[in-house]
């Protein structure tokens, strides 16, 4: 059967995990999302090409049938509301509208559309409130003690009236505090991670406060979508509690982020009148045997993973807006995007590696994202590679930026995939360039490269006999500092959007690049070849690098070679003596 979930509230916390749970579970996954003026998507940008978005809103009875006429899912989970516990105060009657009567309006929408629809509703420990006993099950009775928890057992009640009067496969899912990364900031886990992170990194000078005392039972969001799901999975809808069965204290929250970031929170923490609530909920700690018992559910997190994870991301996000703030105030003209995992057989055989993914795409796109915010007056360079032409199999006249692009190697993969994001980002605007960089090297390349692995081997008198990979290699090889100078003239004469070619334009055979090394390093030294076989790598056609900077190497092949020998030796001797 084609399983299809509808999501209300997919853009919260809990949305956004459950619709990365449902996706890689094979759903087809739609969500509900309100209209808004900004775009308010930040949590599920990352899977946003794998969603089906409608505009609805749970105050509009209309747009929900609409939804589910246009949806048909087979299983909805209502996880929109107005959620944050204190704004129930100054916005009761909002809540009750969304959070208790959007509840009866979802529920009027699969009477009407299809009753076999499975529905979960996000019911919450608040409807215990007061609590009647510790810890708290499916049969503690409730005691709401904000217009939030009064409307959620509203919603609760509903929920289980439709279940017994019209026999609809409805669940309530009665969970206790979750939290993780995406936590909206206005709840204290994320408030006081946050403020931690900001602290840390001299952007916040104190944190204030209200209850340190409330005790709560906090478990980590991933888990509990989990829980979600399998209550649609069983053969009678039921409801179940879902937490920890560990509470602890706003003030233990608060010294844990803390210690994480090694400041003493008592120097920053400020108690405010003003957050403490009309009325509030001191000790919450849920039971969930019957989930275990009956789901096979168990949190994998515990909550001072939890925390630990939550600062963790705020520093780094912190970090990150601290380093935007720096490139905005210094403006540049031009970007060189040089960043990557640039060792070919690190990235990967034909399949790019995680981190090789990670670094040259995913990091190229937070580089031009980063252009996009710094006002439209900066040029990116990125540096792609000769690796995203088609591999030769004969020797092959130099190949125009035209030539077929079919890269075979995973790191050419990437750098494929990120030339497409840099020519997305250039038709939405951004002025961008792409250079092809053949190979290149100098006295400072790693010795993971060809001529420095080579010398550093001459460089050591231990090294016997010299290895070399392979010696009828032709390749086109440029000092690294014509090619940087190439780089320097694309960025101020380069036409906007175009790719360029930078490489010599001329084909080495690498035994005869080896033997120039060996003339001056170490002419008695034996050679052997590990590979045999001939081999060509593309040859560069540098027609439009030349045509639009005049660009000519200054370097020759003699003079790289003589000055990166003279730096190996030079390092060897140094740390020798
Ligand atoms: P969030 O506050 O992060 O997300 C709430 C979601 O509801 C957002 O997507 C919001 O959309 C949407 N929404 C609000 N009003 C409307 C409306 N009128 N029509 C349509 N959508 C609307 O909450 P969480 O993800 O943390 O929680 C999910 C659910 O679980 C909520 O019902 C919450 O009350 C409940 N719950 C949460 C617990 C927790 O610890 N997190 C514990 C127990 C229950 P927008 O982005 O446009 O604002
Ligand atoms: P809660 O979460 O009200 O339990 O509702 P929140 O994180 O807002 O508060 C937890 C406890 O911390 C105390 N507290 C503070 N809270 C906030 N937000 N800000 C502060 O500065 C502060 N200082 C102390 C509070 O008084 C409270 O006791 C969450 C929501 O996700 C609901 O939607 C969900 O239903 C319940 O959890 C279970």
């Amino acid at each position: 059967m084609e399983r299809r979930a509808l999501i209300t509230g997919i853009t919260g916390q809990d949305g956004s995990y459950l619709a990365e749970f449902l996706l890689a579970s094979g759903y087809e996954v739609h969500g509900i999302v309100r209209r808004s003026s900004t775009e308010a998507s930040e949590r599920i940008d990352h899977i946003a090409d794998q969603l089906v978005l409608h505009q609805a809103d749970l105050l509009d009875q209309l747009s929900l049938v609409r939804v589910l006429e246009e949806t048909r899912p087979t299983e909805i989970y209502n996880l929109a509301a107005q959620s944050f516990v204190a704004t129930s105060w100054e916005q009761p009657l909002l809540t009750g509208e969304v959070t208790a009567l959007g509840v009866t309006r979802m529920l009027e929408a699969i009477r009407l559309v299809d009753p076999s629809i499975r529905f979960y509703q996000a019911s919450s420990s608040e409807m215990f409130g007061r609590v009647q006993e510790e810890p708290q099950t499916e049969r503690t009775a409730f005691w709401p003690r904000s217009p939030y928890g009064v409307a959620k057992t509203y919603g609760h009640w509903i929920t289980v009236n439709y279940r017994e009067s019209f026999n609809l496969f409805a669940c309530s899912g009665i969970l206790f505090n979750h939290e993780s990364p995406r936590r909206g900031k206005e709840f204290v886990t994320r408030k006081v991670t946050d403020a931690a992170a900001r602290i840390k990194l001299g952007k916040q000078k104190t944190l204030k406060l209200g209850n340190l005392e409330a005790l709560r039972d906090w478990g980590f969001a991933g888990d509990y979508v989990k829980a979600m799901w399998l209550m649609l999975q069983q053969d009678e809808p039921q409801d179940y509690v879902v937490g920890t069965g560990i509470k602890h204290s706003v003030r233990d929250l608060v010294l844990l982020a803390f210690d994480r970031v090694g400041l003493d929170p008592t120097e920053y923490i400020e108690i405010d009148p003003a957050l403490l609530r009309p009325a509030e909920v001191s000790t919450l700690c849920g039971d969930s045997s019957k989930a275990r018992a009956q789901l096979g559910w168990t949190p994998s997190v515990n909550f001072e993973q939890m925390i630990a994870m939550m600062v963790d991301a705020d520093l780094e996000r912190v970090q990150r807006e601290i380093v935007i703030e720096q490139i905005r105030a210094a403006a540049p003209d031009w970007i060189f995007h040089l960043a990557a995992l640039s060792v070919p057989r690190e990235c990967g055989r034909d399949t790019p590696t995680e981190q090789a993914t990670a670094v040259n795409i995913d990091g190229t796109a937070r580089v031009l994202d980063l252009a996009a915010k710094l006002g439209g007056n900066t040029r990116v360079l990125f540096i792609s590679s000769s690796h995203v032409y088609a591999p030769l199999t004969e020797k092959s006249p130099p190949l125009s930026e035209d030539a077929p692009l079919a890269p075979r190697s995973a790191y050419g993969k990437t750098k494929l995939e990120a030339e497409s994001l840099v020519t997305a980002a250039g038709s939405k605007g951004l002025d961008t360039i792409t250079i092809r960089a053949f190979q290149h090297t100098g006295p400072r390349q790693s010795t993971q490269m060809m001529l420095p692995e080579w010398a550093d081997q001459f460089a050591s008198s231990s090294t016997d006999p010299i290895k070399a990979y392979n010696c009828d290699t032709w390749i086109d090889l440029t000092d690294v500092r014509d090619v940087v100078r190439a780089y320097r003239l694309l960025a101020e004469r380069g036409t906007p959007g175009e790719t360029y070619n930078v490489g010599s334009g001329t084909c080495r055979r690498t035994g005869d690049i080896l033997k120039i090394l060996q003339d001056m390093a170490g002419p008695n030294r034996e050679i052997e070849e590990l590979k045999p076989g001939v081999h060509y790598d593309p040859v560069a056609n540098i027609d439009r690098l030349v045509r639009t900077t005049g660009w000519q190497p200054d370097f020759s092949l003699e003079q790289t070679v003589a000055d990166t020998w003279a730096y190996f030796k030079g390092l060897h001797e140094h740390t020798s003596q």
